[in-house]
């Protein structure tokens, strides 16, 4: 603390899954400097330009502190937004509810949860008891622009779509990263604060970095080896180094080959993905890819990790399978230095377990008959379930967190279904692009305002760690999961009074008698009154909290572990606690019907062969490909508000090769139209042999520029977005996920 500090307080970055830890010095309740706490445990003071904007965060005029309710549009269209109360805002929301649903019925009421609802420890705690109170009605989320392959892989491998395995980059010796760029992005699906040093520390000891991505990204810079591929192609490549792993002999090693069923099928499936064939169609030289797989079969211990590049493509689930079976065959899943499975300290324990088979599709969408996968449908298709007429479409949407308008397929109809909604309620912190249609808009207290704990991130993390941050500004206004839960009562009928707190109790009630009657649980057996009466939390997800850490894997059991974890454990340690490297998980872990991993659980060969057919088309469209790209002052479409992440030259830009600019008469910023088959944009270029011929890259979460938001740093540094462009009508089939990137595009003067 510096001598001028009232106090110094420490606490997780919510903003993205590094989870870094800061130090945040107050005087007379106001930040006055944010740093890298140098004592976390797992972030050891590492910190990107977002972490220190906390405090920009918390003090922007523009973020809203109380309900806002539409009454009604001015001359020009734009909605008009009066502030109200609490107790009136929840009274709107229990009329506009109750007449949708007398109306249209309960499925006409749907969601959209976005992404920082991953970040929000209330969110995390209550999202799911509002979406059970609302019953019925269609749900989308950010998965289907993002990570839903990886849960759907999981799912028909592992018997469970939350057992994702991350890259072990601290202990491996060679890592190679497909559609990732963690320089910009920080990392996704593997939390490793300092991305980019622990990177730096596999060259420092010898090993390798390969990154395989369309444009020399900073990632790629910093790699040993960059293979420019053509995008969407990913599955082709790595089936291709999958077929040469069997040809050399590698079927897996140690306890995991044990349990793979289905490797006598594999080599069949596999059988068309020639290094001849896989060349051409990816753009890479065949010795390149015979050198990457032989690469990855001497490595002692190599991790094959994929990212957005690898998910928001047309075959994100076959690539997303590929890495899993690359790494079972070169005997690296499970294995330290590979790829493994994180432990987070609120997992339940369970024992060795089989489960039911992995299934999608137990119901379809009403327009377009999309399977539903883990609950949800595509979010390419949310517009026809508002626009489209007919029993069951959609009249009323609660977002949470989010906002499709800008980062979902199809922008331009995105915005034309929410304008045509009869309500809207949205949980969020800025009257943005999305919820600028909302009837009713619920603020949540600011990142600062709210106790935090990474429910998701301690799962996904490359440590196994946990920490808690307090609230460092008390407020009165409602918590996050006070709102969820006001709302959840609304939905079933206890009306806009009711107390959030009898949810609270409900919950933690509920998922103590859940313990309380499973054997293998710590608690199993134990009196519910007095477990309850135990628990601590100031907060309805801090009591949630308590309850899962004390019966998770490393808990207290409400005192039968000594020394296990508890809230109270985790406010004594500020800097956090560190429980070691990932430990093998396997086979405790699988919830598959035989406790094996069966590689065709799911329709793999089925798309095996669809895409030996679709490379058959590729290369017969000479339009450009369009992939997005982040930066490290971004974070999705929301913290473009705040000057200090939006100063300097403009970063919409559309890169564009020095080849393919001549070829159009296009020169270093001059405006561009970017055509697609469902929308058109116009932005600037920046011409850069960064980006391999044929390719271009706009990136998302821009396009501020629709009239009523109120965020009026971003209006003035609107950019154009690039979601416009997004075809909804071509999606991964096996998970509905969105295809963000590879999108054929026209790009001409404007
Ligand atoms: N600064 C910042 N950090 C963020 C975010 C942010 O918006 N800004 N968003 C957060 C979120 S929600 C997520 S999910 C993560 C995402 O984390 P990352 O996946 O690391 O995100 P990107 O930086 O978009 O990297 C994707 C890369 O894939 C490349 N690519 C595109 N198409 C293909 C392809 O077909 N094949 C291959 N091999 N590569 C391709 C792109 O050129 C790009 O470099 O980032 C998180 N962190
Ligand atoms: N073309 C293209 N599109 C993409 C991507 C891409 O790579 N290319 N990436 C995709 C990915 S990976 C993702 S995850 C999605 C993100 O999709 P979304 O989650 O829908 O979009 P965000 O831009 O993250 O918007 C977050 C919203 O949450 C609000 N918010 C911020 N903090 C809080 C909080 O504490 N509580 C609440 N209740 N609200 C809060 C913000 O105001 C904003 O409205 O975008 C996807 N879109
Ligand atoms: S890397 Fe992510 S978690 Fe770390 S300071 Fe930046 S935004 Fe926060
Ligand atoms: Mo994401």
């Amino acid at each position: 603390m510096t001598d001028t500090a009232d106090r110094t307080v420490f606490r997780t970055c919510p903003l993205c899954e590094a989870t870094c830890g800061l130090q945040i010095e107050i005087v007379d309740d106001a930040v006055t400097r944010i740093r890298g706490d140098m004592a976390d445990v797992f972030s050891h003071g590492f910190i990107c330009p977002k972490g220190s904007t906390l405090k920009q965060l918390h003090e922007d005029p523009d973020r809203l502190r109380a309900p806002l309710v539409r009454r009604g549009f001015d001359d020009a269209g734009a909605p008009v937004f009066e502030e109200v109360g609490w107790d009136e805002a929840y009274r709107v929301v229990d009329e506009q509810l109750r007449a949708v649903r007398e109306t249209h019925g309960n499925a006409a009421v749907g969601m959209y949860l976005g992404n920082p609802g991953a970040h929000v420890l209330g969110a995390a705690t209550h999202t799911r008891h509002l979406m059970k109170a609302l019953g019925g009605g269609a749900v989308f989320s950010a998965s289907t622009v993002d990570q839903m392959p990886r849960h759907v892989t999981s799912g028909y491998l592992y018997g469970s779509g939350g057992s994702m395995p991350v890259p072990d980059i601290d202990r491996t010796d060679l890592f190679v990263c497909l559609g990732a760029n963690p320089y910009a992005s920080n990392g996704s699906i593997c939390t490793a604060p300092d991305f980019p040093g622990r990177i730096e520390a596999v060259q420092e000891r010898g090993g390798r970095v390969v990154v395989i991505d369309p444009r020399r990204s900073r990632t790629a810079e910093q790699a040993d080896l960059h293979l420019a591929i053509t995008p969407g192609t990913d599955a082709v490549l790595l089936a291709a180094i999958a077929r040469l792993l069997l040809e050399g002999g590698h079927r897996g090693t140690g306890h995991v080959a044990d349990l793979i069923d289905g490797l006598e099928s594999i080599e069949a499936a596999l059988a068309p993905f020639t290094v001849e064939m896989a060349a051409p169609a990816t753009g890479i030289d065949e010795s390149a890819i015979v050198a990457l797989a032989d690469e990855i079969a001497a490595a002692e211990r190599a991790a094959v990790y994929g990212r957005i590049g690898t998910c928001a493509v047309e075959f994100g689930t076959l690539t997303t399978w590929l890495l899993d079976v690359i790494a079972i065959l070169s005997g690296n899943l499970d294995s330290p230095g590979g790829t493994m499975f994180p432990e987070a300290a609120h997992t339940r324990v369970r024992g060795e377990k089989p489960g039911r088979p992995f299934r999608v599709g137990r119901w379809t969408s009403r327009v377009n008959g999309r399977p539903e996968v883990q609950g949800e449908f595509p979010v390419a298709d949310l517009p026809d379930e508002i626009l489209e007429p007919g029993e069951g479409q959609l009249r009323m949407i609660f977002t949470v967190a989010g906002n499709p308008v800008l980062s979902c397929p199809d922008g331009a109809r995105m915005d034309e279904a929410f304008a045509a909604l009869d309500a809207m309620v949205a949980v969020d912190i800025y009257l943005n692009e999305t919820t600028r249609h909302a009837s009713v808009i619920l603020p949540p207290p600011g990142s600062l305002e709210k106790s935090h704990y990474d429910m998701a991130f301690t799962g996904l993390s490359v440590r196994n760690v946990a920490n808690f941050s307090p609230t460092v500004f008390e407020n009165d206004a409602p918590t996050e999961e006070d709102i969820l839960a006001s709302l959840a009562l609304i939905a079933l009928g206890f009306g806009p009074e009711a107390d959030p707190n009898d949810l609270h109790d409900q919950v933690v009630a509920g998922l103590l008698q859940a313990e309380i009657e499973t054997p293998e649980s710590p608690v199993a057996g134990r009196d519910l009154d007095e477990l309850v009466s135990m628990v601590d939390g100031d907060t309805g997800s801090e009591r949630v909290l308590d309850a899962m850490l004390r019966t998770g894997v490393r808990g207290d059991g409400f005192g039968s572990v000594p020394d296990g974890l508890s809230l109270a454990k985790l406010r004594e340690n500020p800097h956090g606690i560190d429980f070691g490297a990932l430990e093998p998980r396997l086979p405790a872990l699988l919830r598959t019907p035989g406790g094996r991993i069966d590689l065709f659980a799911g329709p793999f060969a089925e798309e095996l062969s669809r895409l030996a057919e679709r490379v058959a088309e590729w290369g017969a469209d000479d339009r450009l490909l369009l992939v997005g790209r982040r930066h490290l002052k971004s974070n999705n479409s929301w913290m473009h508000n705040l000057p200090i992440l939006v100063k300097g030259k403009p970063r919409c830009t559309l890169q564009l090769h020095p080849d393919d600019a001549a070829d159009r008469g296009l020169t270093d910023g001059a405006a561009a139209r970017i055509s697609s088959r469902v929308g058109a944009v116009v932005a600037p270029v920046e011409v850069t042999d960064s980006v391999r011929p044929g390719v271009v890259s706009l990136p998302h979460g821009w396009g501020h520029d629709l009239p009523g938001i109120r965020m009026r740093v971003a209006a003035e540094h609107a950019g154009v977005n690039s979601n416009v462009l997004t075809d909804p009508a071509i999606i991964d089939p096996l998970s509905g996920n969105a295809v963000l990137n590879g999108i054929p595009v026209e790009v001409a003067p404007a």
